[in-house]
């Protein structure tokens, strides 16, 4: 089941038939005691009856990003090609060696990623720091986690980094990763009890004045960790009432002689969610 926010409230989408969801607060949603069996109760009740909409009316509502008061945290260095790419930029500034040891450390990297006012949905801009040279986005399964610490949903997730600044010295880390429009979520969430298969793709393609100029994917099964034990991680010694999104780490990097610039267009497409995608800035 497919959850979509939009500025006229929720919908949910199964096998193609589109319903609107009566429980309207996206964090009453998040915090619900189960989730996915609202959602099946709410497809139930409507068979014929005034739930039912069309998927005219998802397409004439504004799709927002699908978060409330969740903060939003990211694990780093998941995937074997992230670690060679964190190594090569850190390697002047001595950095190189943190990025292999985190690979391979029981503990992983789990850093804060952002707040709901520095996440945009699909089709709105993410950005590029006005000071950073290096920028590129970061296609990332993104679990959605309710305030029991239990997995509900997942979306796809952009989590824009300025790479010059990350590798200028590691404590710069949050400079590189947070800022407004640092983030995307979206298009929907996919709901759903039963972990994602190891085969899912995870696809980014960036296009420049429409033409592709990268474009690059892996699977889950390039994944180090098991999403359940950076959760697990995650929670320990920390609350969550509204529950939290974790994004789970990229495993598509462009090459070292690639920059995003303002005007492009980035394509993050996991299967069973959908395609989010954003169109970059960069300053106001
Ligand atoms: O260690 C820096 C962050 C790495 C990251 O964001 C990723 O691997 O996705
Ligand atoms: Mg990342």
């Amino acid at each position: 089941m497919k959850l979509y926010r939009t500025n006229v409230g929720c919908f949910v989408e199964q096998a193609g038939v589109y319903y609107r969801v009566p429980l309207t607060s996206w964090d009453a949603l998040v915090t619900h005691d189960d989730l996915h069996a609202y959602l099946l109760s709410v497809i139930d009740k409507s068979e014929g009856a005034d739930l039912l909409v069309s998927k005219l009316d998802l397409d004439s509502a504004q799709l927002l990003a699908p978060i409330g008061n969740q903060e939003v945290w990211a694990a780093g260095v998941t995937y074997f090609r992230s670690r060679s790419a964190r190594m090569e930029e850190a390697k002047t500034a001595g950095g190189g060696d943190f990025y292999d040891r985190v690979y391979s450390a029981e503990r992983p990297e789990l850093f804060f990623k952002a707040t709901a006012s520095r996440v945009v949905g699909h089709l709105g801009h993410v950005r590029i720091r006005s000071d950073a040279k290096w920028s590129v986005p970061e296609p990332e399964l993104t679990l959605l986690i309710n305030h029991r610490g239990q997995i509900i949903g997942y979306t796809a997730g952009n989590d824009m980094s300025s790479r010059d600044i990350e590798g200028e010295n590691p404590l710069y880390l949050p400079q590189a990763k947070v800022y407004d429009g640092s983030c995307a979520l979206g298009p929907c969430v996919l709901v759903s009890p039963e972990p994602l298969p190891a085969s899912t793709p995870i696809s980014l393609e960036i296009l420049r004045q429409g033409a592709a100029v990268f474009s690059g994917a892996t699977t889950l099964a390039g994944l180090k960790r098991e999403p359940a034990s950076l959760v697990e991680y995650l929670f320990r010694d920390n609350k969550f009432p509204f529950g939290a999104f974790l994004m789970t780490g990229t495993g598509v990097v462009p090459p070292d002689s690639f920059t995003l610039a303002a005007g492009d267009r980035v394509r993050i497409t996991i299967d069973p969610i959908g395609t989010l995608e954003n169109e970059v800035v960069q300053g106001r």
